[in-house]
């Protein structure tokens, strides 16, 4: 596995931390940004900087134009069928919570139920308890096996005539596990719900075709992709997203105001209130170019090399038990070691130069199944090595007889 040309692409990697080379296997929380990402940001700051859709001048019009074509990237990359159901938010986060209050205000009820999952992070829990609290609706939880997969049974078993939608995530943060989305949606659709992905997690790792993956909604962070913090995007059908009420009142989002009545904009614009973070658009854009000119292909195929080998690896260590054990997994690995407290395991490891995360990971009902405080999580970029995981495995094996 060779992958130093992905590799020199990332100038934070060759950083030194207590003066051991980083190793940084925190990529689920974030990934690193290639250089093209960092110079789209700032060629925008240098060269482009305006405000969008508003301006009469050169610069307007051009940061305009760049913008909508990182749209129709978007739009490309998980193949929806028009730029008008790509809408640019903050990130994961804003977007489920952007469908939470506007479905629940357009078709939830009293009385109605919403299924989410057990594996689900935080962000795809909250934004649908503060939407169902408020309508009096309520939210059924698929249950998943000591492996980490949706009891499939059980999902089927949930729908009954007043479930509205379903939320899910296509791949879990903590467990690593990849579920069967089309699958779920067929099963949603024929017991007329909706359904909602969350990608966070997946996107970057595996291809997605929301027409193939029959999704209503798909939400996803610009930044688990390589590109920067604050952009983020929310896939949703167009005829649903026409259904739907404004998110955010403000300007850009608006055809007509008078102190009377507004009119509201077209897609996408309609939930895109304010000035959207466009160089941050523009990162995406990059990142997205990056990805492709990498191969998603090749990224799943070095990632896939990575979790084999570090799961391998880590089952020689005496003590450790790993959470997650899907046969469908993308490169996600959590475990703890004996009794050691995750948190110490990940400070003796961060002063050995390895960033890896600790905790409940924003998914406590997980770690409430497994009736533990929270995980060691490892997860692994395009940009990782074997050596790394050698080097992972010896701090380790290091510090595992002193937590003993
Ligand atoms: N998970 C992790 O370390 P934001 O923060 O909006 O970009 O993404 C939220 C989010 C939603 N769904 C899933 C499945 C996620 O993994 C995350 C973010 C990070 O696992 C930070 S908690």
């Amino acid at each position: 596995m060779t992958n130093d040309d992905i590799r020199n692409q990332f100038p934070i990697l060759g950083t030194e931390v207590y003066g051991k080379p980083l190793v940084y296997l925190d990529n689920a929380a974030t990934t690193q940004k290639p250089a093209a990402v960092i110079e789209a940001l700032s060629r925008y700051y240098l060269t482009l900087n305006s405000n969008i859709h508003r301006g009469a001048h050169h610069l307007a019009t051009e940061a305009t134009e760049a913008y909508e074509q990182v749209r129709r990237k978007v739009q490309q990359y998980v193949n929806a069928r028009s730029p008008k159901e790509i809408v640019f938010t903050r990130g994961t986060t804003e977007s489920i919570n952007l469908v939470a209050s506007t479905f629940a205000e357009r078709y939830l009820s009293e009385g109605d139920e919403v299924i989410i999952s057990g594996m689900e992070h935080h962000s795809n829990i909250v934004p649908w308890q503060l939407a169902c609290h408020k309508k009096n609706v309520k939210i059924r939880v698929i249950p998943f096996s000591d492996s980490g997969e949706l009891d499939l049974d059980a999902y089927r078993s949930l729908f009954n005539e007043r479930t509205r939608l379903v939320a899910v995530c296509h791949v879990s943060n903590t467990l690593g596990t990849v579920n069967p989305i089309a699958l779920m949606a067929r099963e949603a659709h024929a017991h007329g719900a909706m359904i909602m992905v969350d990608g966070a997690q997946a996107v970057a790792h595996t291809a997605v075709d929301v027409q193939q993956l029959g999704c209503d909604f798909y939400c996803f962070s610009g930044h688990k992709m390589y590109a920067p913090m604050g952009v983020g995007v929310m896939y949703g059908r167009e005829e649903v997203l026409d259904e739907l009420p404004p998110y955010q009142g403000g300007g850009e989002m608006i055809k007509t105001v008078t102190f009377d009545h507004t009119t509201y904009n077209e897609l996408p614009f309609k939930f895109e209130a304010g000035t959207p973070s466009v160089g941050d658009v523009l990162g995406l854009g990059a990142a997205l170019d990056f990805i492709q000119s990498t191969g998603l292909d090749r990224i799943a195929t070095i990632e896939s090399q990575l979790l084999a080998y570090a799961t391998e690896q880590l089952r020689t260590i005496d003590g450790v038990q790993i959470y997650g054990t899907a046969t469908n997994k993308t490169g996600v690995l959590s475990f703890n070691v004996g009794s050691a407290h995750p948190y110490d395991v990940g400070t003796l490891l961060d002063k050995l130069g390895v960033a890896i995360r600790t905790g409940h990971h924003c998914t406590q009902p997980v770690m409430d199944r497994y009736g533990i405080p929270g995980t060691v999580r490892a997860s692994f970029a395009a940009y990782n090595t074997m050596a790394e995981i050698d080097t992972f495995i010896a701090a380790l094996r290091r510090i595992a007889p002193m937590l003993a």
